[in-house]
């Protein structure tokens, strides 16, 4: 009984992403999945306690970061580039597959499942926040 325990604890811990502070700011569950490519996508869940804020870039040790949002336009998933995202007072945002994401460009090696990828989330108001995106199996 005690191993599987252990072993329990030992799963849930690898797929639970550490939770982020800044202020009235929370980031959760901020992850990614592996790639062969030259992109990546880094999704999370951002709380805000506060009042509102505008999250104005993220930055990222590869050639190219932008803020993406998915849309689906007359039957076809495109992806359109967004200067900023407004982050409502009381409330929070999603980044997840088919939404808004974090992409990153001209990666030259692939992410592998248990990578961290360093990122940080600029704010208008609350400044500059460091989070790392894991690299977990897609589902
Ligand atoms: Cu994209």
């Amino acid at each position: 009984m005690r191993y599987i325990i252990a072993a329990l604890l030992i799963i849930c811990s690898s797929v639970s992403a550490e939770d982020y502070n800044l202020g009235d700011l929370t980031v959760k569950k901020s992850f990614s999945y592996p790639t062969n490519g030259r992109s990546g996508a880094g999704y999370f869940t951002l709380i805000n306690y506060g009042t509102a804020d505008v999250l104005m870039a993220v930055t990222a040790d590869f050639p190219r970061v932008m803020i993406h949002e998915s849309l689906m336009q007359e039957g076809v998933m495109t992806m359109q580039h967004r200067m900023m995202v407004q982050v409502p007072g009381q409330g929070q945002i999603e980044f997840s597959p088919g939404g808004y994401h974090v992409m990153f460009m001209g990666l030259t090696d692939g992410w592998a499942e248990g990578d961290e990828i360093e990122a940080s989330l600029q704010f208008k108001n609350a400044g500059t926040l460091d989070i790392k995106f894991v690299v977990i199996a897609r589902p």
